[in-house]
């Protein structure tokens, strides 16, 4: 399609968007009626709730419950944003949207992740925290909201996601279908950080969660210091942050008055503050049916979905427990674009509508309605190299082999053959001429997305970056599961971050696709599958870092995220190892410094990495050499009460 008619289906395309979000809206105004309430918690602090109820009183209906930090009065007046799917509004359910405690109409102080008090009885905790808060609200509704069949459904992306979760723990009875959707887990894993290296790209983010509200309000009331970043935003992040320099900078700058930004800067490392974080130790004999939604491309949240899925399924084997991972970035899943894209790459149509039609309407229609459904998979995964769904009855996958990619001379990599473990890989990482994450110049994001599938040709050709191929795949190869580098690397730093890539190779002729501008050429695209940032010093422990000794051999073991991906006939594979990843991930200084938030410029220094042949990066099934899973990982111990 020429570039000449492509504002005009734009055009058509938000068009018929707008129409039929109207439509849904006439529909949401024409069967339900919308009444506001201030639900009393059990401390007497007051959360605002619009609740939605179905017009026809002649049936009881299922309460749907979205607990959210982003003003649950965006979903009132009968705005239809598209979510909950039409799917659900059409088959008929009372619903839910509550701000939670310290945001927008609702009292009470905000806290970012609050942490849950382990143990009482939810029915006697004195305590409050978002479990006691869900399960509070869900017992007034159930007496004070008409029409409710006694059974209540949770379903929310991100932050809603992570609400959803907590919502599981100590659950209330009549709670019955939980959907946490790129739920939050850990802001030391999730978001923020990424296995300790801090996402200096969500720098503007921290305005929206880092100031309390003086009042009940509609309109978000931090608006000035998100502009602080925002009035003359950047055109080119990489060269913003680059001369912003040093992490303290932000702090004197923009974050000066700003408690979130504080406390990370206060917390570097993964102390107590954030481990009573993490809702992972607390979802233990979780009773609802549980359904975990993600995307593969999240850069957001991707640990949160695979870990709250793993966590369920090691600590409540008897509770439904489904995950359901699809090509999507954060939150893709609730909107249709129709062809279903990332960056550069097709995907197929319409696979949004697939999930809300035919896998999300029927999880809440099974388990609130007692509709008679197909049961759902254990694990219902979309393979991002095959572009197909596949159904798994374990995720991990028992049946598909885990591979070992090792590397060797002149860049090559092979699969499960040892090759010269005297070999001896080196790069200088410098902090001043960081590696770019993204191959397309990136304005200031909230948070960036694209980079996740994007090209790593760019990257492939810089003498900072090593790169390892395989020769041309003569047959498909899937790798399914999770991913742990080992690296043994020295160096003549005493600090120093490794970003591990995962990339497929398409062959030289692989044809362009039509929704890419013709600049953007596929033959022998380098596609991201997969890649993690792990800040070296946290190698023996999260908790307590540690410094390396110039020149001294260390293991650096990690994990990436989980993959599904079909490296097909013709690829290639490719691993890419180097030590920075910007301004995605805030510069390393090199030379070990107690807190890099608190840096000086000279503290940045070059420095030579070695990374020795008897390293690995060992695809697929479960991976727990070296390190264990999240929830029982040193320093996530459940917090002293
Ligand atoms: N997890 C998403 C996010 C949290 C904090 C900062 C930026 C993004 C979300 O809740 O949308």
């Amino acid at each position: 399609m020429s570039r000449r008619f492509l504002p005009f289906f734009v055009l058509l395309f938000l068009i018929t968007n707008s129409c039929a979000q109207n439509e849904d809206s006439l529909f949401l105004r024409k069967h339900y009626n919308l009444n506001e309430y201030r639900i009393p918690m059990r401390d007497g602090t007051e959360l605002f709730t619009a609740v939605y109820t179905p017009k026809d009183t002649s049936k009881k209906y299922p309460i749907l419950l979205n607990r959210t930090c982003y003003n649950a009065s965006s979903y009132s007046n009968f705005q239809y944003s598209g979510y909950p799917s039409k799917y659900l509004v059409e088959d008929g359910y009372i619903l839910a949207f509550q701000d939670v405690r310290g945001r927008y109409m609702s009292d009470g102080t905000f806290d970012n992740m609050r942490p849950n008090i382990p143990g009482n009885d939810p029915r006697n905790k004195t305590d409050i925290d978002e479990s006691s808060d869900t399960y509070d609200t869900i017992e007034w509704m159930l007496k004070n909201i008409e029409g409710n069949n006694g059974k209540v459904g949770m379903y929310g992306i991100s932050y809603p996601g992570h609400y959803t979760a907590a919502g599981m723990i100590d659950a209330h009875p009549a709670l019955k279908a939980s959907s946490p959707q790129a739920p939050i887990a850990d802001f030391f894993f999730d978001d923020f950080h990424h296995q300790g290296a801090f996402l200096e790209s969500y720098t503007a983010a921290f305005a929206v969660f880092g100031y309390q509200k003086e009042e009940r309000t509609k309109e978000p009331w931090y608006r000035d210091k998100l502009n602080r970043l925002y009035d003359s935003p950047p055109a080119d992040a990489y060269d913003f942050f680059l001369r912003l320099g040093p992490l303290k900078n932000i702090t004197q700058k923009y974050h000066y008055d700003n408690f979130f930004w504080q406390q990370i800067v206060d917390h570097p490392n993964y102390d107590e503050f954030w481990q009573k974080r993490n809702i992972l130790p607390h979802l233990e004999h979780v009773t609802p049916a549980v359904m975990t939604v993600g995307g593969w491309f999240d850069a957001e949240d991707l640990y949160g979905p695979l870990n709250i899925y793993k966590t369920v399924e090691a600590t409540s084997p008897e509770t439904t427990n489904t995950i359901v991972m699809g090509p999507w970035d954060h939150g893709g899943w609730a909107r249709e674009k129709g062809k279903t894209t990332h960056n550069h790459i097709y995907f197929g149509d319409s696979i949004s509508t697939f999930f809300l039609r035919e896998i999300e309407r029927d999880f809440f229609a099974h388990h609130l309605k007692d509709k008679k459904t197909a049961p759902l998979p254990e694990a219902y995964m979309f393979d991002t190299g095959s572009k197909e769904w596949k159904k798994f009855d374990a995720w991990p996958p028992k049946e598909i082999e885990p591979v070992s990619l090792n590397f060797g001379e002149n860049g090559r990599l092979s699969i499960n053959t040892p090759t010269d473990q005297k070999a001896v890989f080196e790069y200088t990482s410098d902090p001043k001429k960081p590696v770019p994450y993204t191959s397309q110049i990136e304005g200031l994001t909230f948070t960036p997305r694209r980079y996740m599938s994007d090209d790593q040709r760019e990257a492939s050709r810089r003498p900072d970056v090593l790169t390892f191929e395989t020769e041309v795949l003569t047959e498909d190869r899937v790798l399914a599961g999770e991913i742990m580098a080992q690296l043994k690397v020295s160096m003549t730093g005493t600090d120093g971050d490794f970003i591990v890539k995962l990339i497929d190779v398409y062959p030289p002729d692989h044809p362009n696709y039509e929704h890419n501008p013709p600049n953007i050429v596929m033959g022998s695209y380098q596609q991201l599958v997969r890649a993690e940032v792990f800040r070296g010093r946290f190698r023996k422990s999260f908790e307590k870092p540690e410094p390396f000794v110039p020149g001294q051999i260390s293991d650096v073991d990690f994990r990436l995220q989980d993959v599904l991906h079909t490296f097909k006939e013709g690829h290639r594979i490719m691993i890419q190892i180097h030590s920075t990843w910007f301004p995605y991930i805030d510069r390393n200084p090199q030379k070990y410094v107690e807190n890099i938030y608190k840096a000086q410029e000279e503290d940045f220094i070059k420095s030579t990495i070695k990374v020795y042949g008897s390293s690995s990066v060992k695809v697929g099934g479960t991976q727990n050499c070296c390190q264990p899973a999240p929830f029982q990982m040193e320093g996530m111990k459940m917090p002293k009460d």
